[in-house]
């Protein structure tokens, strides 16, 4: 079992066990990782009980609302620390539909990140009122431009990343905690010289429980980008390339690869 699934949880009870159980039922043997911030619905009790019914299900209660970056941060350490070489993240509300994971586990085989992209031939959104795609679709376009972020879905949550990727971009050291820690990890890791291929995802409007996104989250993503921004000025790290595994490291220019590449700068 190398892959791993972080969910972070935030009151979603009405979609955590059906979630859980659509993913263990899946043709590839993925652990679950629940990261649950104090759930005042209880949902946190309800992923220890799934974990206690299966070993396959592991639960990390955090003592309050932290924030979806430093939850996926904590997701990614336990995984890696249990020898995990993929690690994916998703949403628990059932956007992203988790009969979409062995394909992006496929893809992931040819790039170090995979996103499940809603902004490539194929993708889309459904369920969302006009304003919500103007911002889904602003949001990115600003990160693109600013950050030149070559991903055409900059702001999706779910993705596969390769071990080598979580190991060498200092998790610590990143500094937005909320949906704006998505452009970061994208934007340190294009950086670093990993490779990003996308594969097209529908996403669904949640159709159980409430949105967690908030106007001060839309701020605190504009401050992130122009922060990075900023960073661009900065000389790029030196990577070191025996980190790199072989297949993805040259496969952004083989157009015959499923999904759809995007090469490093
Ligand atoms: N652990 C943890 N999880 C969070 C936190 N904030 C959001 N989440 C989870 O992160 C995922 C995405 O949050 P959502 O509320 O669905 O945000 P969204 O998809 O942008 O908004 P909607 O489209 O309205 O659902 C969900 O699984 C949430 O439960 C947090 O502070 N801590
Ligand atoms: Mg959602």
């Amino acid at each position: 079992m190398d892959i791993r699934v972080i969910i972070p949880t935030y009151n979603e009870k009405e979609n955590i066990s059906d979630l859980v159980g659509q993913i263990l039922a899946l043709p590839i043997n993925a652990g679950v990782i629940v990261v649950d911030d104090n759930s005042p619905d209880g949902t946190g009790q309800i992923a220890a009980a799934l974990a206690a019914q299966s070993p396959r299900v592991a639960v990390i209660h955090r003592a309050g609302k932290l924030g979806l970056g430093t939850a996926y941060i904590a997701g990614f350490k336990k995984g890696l620390a249990e020898g995990a070489t993929r690690l994916i993240t998703m949403d628990a509300d059932f956007s992203h539909n988790p009969s979409y994971i062995p394909g992006l586990v496929e893809l992931s085989s040819y790039h170090h990140i995979t996103i499940g992209s809603r902004y490539i031939p194929g993708g889309g959104v459904r369920n969302w009122e006009l304003s919500r795609r103007f911002l889904s679709w602003a949001a990115n376009a600003f990160a693109r431009t600013m950050l030149g972020l070559k991903a055409r879905d900059c702001t999706a949550g779910f993705r596969c990343y390769h071990r080598e990727v979580l190991e060498t971009i200092e998790l610590d050291r990143i500094f937005s905690n909320g949906y704006s820690f998505l452009v970061e990890m994208l934007f340190k890791s294009q950086r670093a010289g990993f490779t990003v291929g996308e594969i097209p995802i529908i996403f669904a409007n949640r159709e159980r429980g409430t949105s967690k996104i908030s106007q001060r989250e839309i701020y605190k993503a504009m401050y992130t980008v122009g922060r990075l921004t900023l960073g661009r000025l900065k000389p790029k790290p030196q990577l070191d390339v025996s980190k790199l595994p072989p297949a993805p490291a040259n496969s952004a220019a083989d157009s015959s690869l499923p999904g759809q590449p995007v090469s490093p700068d």
